[in-house]
């Protein structure tokens, strides 16, 4: 199966790490977003033009967004970790963390970054406020529960935590959380985790190519 991502994409580490965490072995498709003839060539693969996106062409499936794609391999490939409990309530709390992470941290995330790459005169200072928000809003509530809990569903690694590894270490750079202890030791456990810590490192060479060396 063939994986389309960029590696400094978010929502393409948080599937690149489900697939470390699995030990599943795919054929990494890079597509660079940045440029617009192979934008428009990856169009031809998948017209939304985001990424990640697996392509299964053995089975004639095609899989976008980064959870539905996790709940794909973490179903069909049952080694490494499970990263979705069989138990159906277990199941649905890792879904809504997966989802508050997503929307509550990883998109206001991104409004922040990106905002921050437009021209004068084309920014979004309401949009951004709002964004940030979001943020402080989150980091409370993410502070609160790591606290007393390991990963975002207490002791068992999961999804959620897919999730919350690339948009945290995002996150922290556009709009900091030192202030949240827990919360920053969490991060810390996520990139000691092998997983992700491979994630980070593959990226690097990209970093300065995407965001100018920033
Ligand atoms: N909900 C999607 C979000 C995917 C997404 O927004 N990916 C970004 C990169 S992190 C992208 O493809 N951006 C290019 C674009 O929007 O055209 C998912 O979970 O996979």
């Amino acid at each position: 199966m063939k994986l389309y991502y960029n590696p400094v994409s978010s929502y393409s580490q948080k599937v690149m790490m489900a697939l470390y965490e699995k030990e599943c072995p795919f054929e990494p498709m890079i597509v660079n977003l940045m440029d617009e003839a192979a934008r428009a060539e990856y169009k031809k693969v998948f017209p939304l033009g985001k990424v990640p996106f697996l392509d299964v062409p053995e089975k004639s499936w095609q899989v976008p967004e980064s959870s539905i794609i996790i709940e794909y391999i973490d179903r069909h490939y049952p080694g490494g970790t499970k990263l979705i409990p069989d138990d159906p309530d277990l199941a649905r709390q890792v879904r809504m963390r997966d989802r508050m992470l997503d929307l509550y941290v990883n998109e206001p995330m991104g409004k922040i970054f990106f905002d921050g790459r437009r021209p004068e005169g084309s920014r979004d200072p309401l949009g951004v406020t709002q964004a940030r928000e979001r943020l402080n809003n989150m980091y409370a509530v993410l502070d609160n529960a790591l606290a007393k809990d390991t990963w975002a569903m207490g002791d068992l690694f999961s999804m959620a935590d897919c999730a919350a590894a690339p948009a945290l270490q995002y996150a922290r750079m556009v709009h900091p959380f030192e202030n949240h202890k827990h919360l920053t030791a969490y991060l810390g456990r996520l990139t000691e985790r092998p997983s992700f810590a491979r994630v980070l490192k593959e990226a690097a060479p990209y970093f300065a190519v995407a965001f100018g060396g920033k």
